[in-house]
């Protein structure tokens, strides 16, 4: 005598629905197609059965059999998506809440270079700009007069993504000028934005970091010459290197997007491997500069007989750890909470143009 199949099918149902978490679906799976579940024992009931009932009674118990199993799996996804909403619901953090006191948060190091280098230029008249990290090709390269054979696009130095529908690859953008690229295309000069940012680049050392942070600013108008890029990068180095006699040195230079170019060099020492800033018979390299190429202006629809400006760029890792005797760049991006602690600051050290350095 073998047992009504419907009857068997109803009831393993029934105990994979009524399973009111993970663990109880488990045992109903066990109980239903386990070793020593039901449908095993319907299946050797297939050997009591004459020849001729086998084949279509077999079918019956394997249909019962998947039955059971596409029902344990649809309740085990509903079992996990409602876990899943009550550890989301029980976790919930508002994170505009106050800090409480007895938390020992820092901002980052690149946090607050980040907030004084725009203080700095905020003052002169700059606005932030902000963009994407993914672009595209013409905008990273092609629209800032990279030819295409240039060494910066090649595959070693910049990240790739797969090529999307129309057949174009996104990059990851290797420095911030595309930000600029878009404000040129969207706003009309006088443009003064500063661009703080994640950058990348396919390179990973002692000294380098696949991740890094960059600030380049772009000042476009009628006016703007070579006077007042050196004025305005000579009053950030100062006011940023709190010294306010500190030498500050153009050197010339190459970029494709700026014409002139001029490297950025500040005064310094170095004694017995101790690097010391200000006064001094030697010189440190931070900064890139020089007045945007009127083909890059052209290229974003800026008439380059009517309007001109500059342009410059730093890595923020660098300053940072010039500024504070950071020594490592890796440490960075370790979270460790006792150098966060050590080089960090407390959240209301807001940063201001008088007096960030403590010496
Ligand atoms: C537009 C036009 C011109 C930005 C510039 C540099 C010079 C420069 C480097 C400094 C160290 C990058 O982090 S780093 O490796 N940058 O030397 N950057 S001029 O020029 C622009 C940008 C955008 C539309």
């Amino acid at each position: 005598m073998t047992e009504d199949l419907g009857a068997v099918q109803a009831d393993l149902l029934a105990a994979v629905q009524s399973a009111g978490d993970l663990k109880a679906l488990e045992s109903a799976r066990l109980a239903a197609i386990g070793k020593k579940g039901r449908v095993g024992a319907l299946m050797q009931a297939l050997g009591g059965l004459p020849p001729e009932q086998r084949k279509d009674y077999g079918q019956a118990v394997n249909a019962l059999k998947q039955a059971v199993e596409a029902a344990i799996e649809l309740r085990k996804a509903d079992l996990e998506a409602s876990a899943l909403d009550a550890k989301l619901a029980a976790e919930q953090v508002d994170v505009t809440l106050p800090i409480r006191s007895e938390v020992e948060g820092r901002i980052h190091p690149i946090s607050q270079t980040i907030d004084e280098i725009v203080q700095i230029f905020g003052q002169m008249g700059f606005q932030v700009a902000e963009g994407p990290d993914l672009e595209d090709d013409w905008k990273n390269f092609t629209a800032l007069n990279i030819p295409e054979e240039h060494p910066a696009r090649q595959e070693m130095d910049t990240f790739y993504l797969r090529a999307g529908e129309d057949g174009t690859r996104p990059v990851l953008r290797t420095h911030t000028s595309p930000v600029q690229i878009r404000t040129m295309m969207s706003e009309k000069p006088p443009i003064r934005v500063i661009v703080p940012g994640r950058t990348f680049r396919s390179d990973h050392d002692a000294t380098h970091s696949p991740m890094f942070h960059q600030v380049e600013g772009l000042v476009i108008d009628e006016v703007s010459h070579m006077g007042h890029l050196k004025g305005c990068l000579i009053e950030f180095c100062r006011t940023f290197f709190e010294i306010s006699d500190l030498p500050v040195r153009f050197r010339n230079s190459h970029f494709p997007f700026t014409e002139p170019s001029a490297e950025v060099d500040i005064g310094c020492t170095r004694t017995n491997g101790e690097l010391r800033i200000g006064h001094g018979d030697d010189w440190l390299e931070i900064l890139g500069s020089g007045m945007v190429h009127p083909r890059v202006l052209e290229n974003c629809g800026i008439d380059s007989n009517k309007y001109q400006g500059f342009a410059f760029g730093m890595g923020i890792e660098r300053i940072a750890m010039l500024k504070y005797g950071i020594p490592d760049l890796r440490t960075f991006y370790d979270s460790d909470l006792r150098w966060l602690k050590h080089y960090g600051f407390v959240p209301l050290d807001v940063p201001g143009t008088l007096g960030g350095l403590h010496r």
